[in-house]
């Protein structure tokens, strides 16, 4: 196989990576978050990638190549804007949070820069000019296919939580980018607990920081008592459209 059509093999390969982080953050968290588009964005990265994956396989233009390049550096800038100041699109991750997912998505999209960014070196461009071989137009096909299978499977899959969240009725369950129960009324002397069965990390914090959580890991809990009477708002710290009133009755 020539050094370019391997290049560009090895980029379609990351591209593919790149997409799938995306469609299973889309259906494992995303496309529930308050601003619509934010999940938007994450579906049509997976889609973008999946169309760029084949191009990239089967087509040698110089345009595919660079939109791919694009593509990559695009994704990375939305990453660098979600972890900086107010965020993208109401998102504001951590550093490599999700959990391994933006590694994996950071690495892949650095690869894929690099690799179609070698196929514009004059001495990697050697002569590509054989039809693309079966096997190519092979995986190109096969890549469609897993995308739209592990869509299929994460779209049924992503209905059901695995986290069982604490019963009883100081209980606030965080799925789905949102606070359930968003207004909770408990007695005072009541301990609330809030549980994450998000697979994304958030927290508690209340307006009046009269309590706030660390970063909470998906699955993790975290407990505050209600010694005074009165109505508590609080958001999550990472996510400030997420909102929640705990109401404490005298
Ligand atoms: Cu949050």
């Amino acid at each position: 196989m020539s050094t370019s059509r391997l290049l560009r093999f090895a980029a379609a390969a990351a591209l593919l990576i790149g997409g799938l982080v995306h469609l299973d953050l889309y259906f494992h968290g995303y496309r529930s978050t308050p601003d619509a588009n934010l999940g938007r964005s994450f579906l049509l990265n997976a889609i973008a990638s999946a169309v760029l994956v084949v191009l990239v396989l089967v087509r040698k233009e110089w345009w595919i190549r660079l939109a791919g390049i694009g593509m990559a550096a695009s994704t990375l800038g939305a990453f660098a804007a979600s972890r900086r100041g107010g965020g993208i699109l109401g998102l504001r991750e951590q550093g490599l949070q999700p959990s391994p997912q933006a590694l994996i998505a950071l690495v892949a999209e650095i690869a894929v820069i690099v690799l179609l960014g070698l196929t514009f070196v004059p001495s990697m461009a050697d002569d590509d000019s054989t039809p693309a071989p079966r096997f190519l137009v092979a995986a190109a096909a096969g890549t469609a296919v897993l995308m739209i299978a592990f869509g299929a499977f994460w779209a049924r899959d992503a209905g059901g939580s695995t986290v069982v969240a604490a019963a009883g009725p100081g209980a606030v369950t965080i799925k789905d980018f949102a606070f359930n129960e968003a207004t909770l009324t408990v007695s005072r002397g009541a301990t609330v607990t809030w549980t994450n069965t998000d697979p994304f990390g958030h927290s508690v914090v209340a307006n009046d920081k009269s309590f706030m959580s660390q970063k909470l890991p998906s699955g993790t809990t975290f407990q505050h008592t209600f010694d005074t009477a009165g109505t508590f708002t609080y958001i999550c710290g990472i996510h400030p459209s997420m909102t929640g009133t705990v109401v404490v009755n005298g």
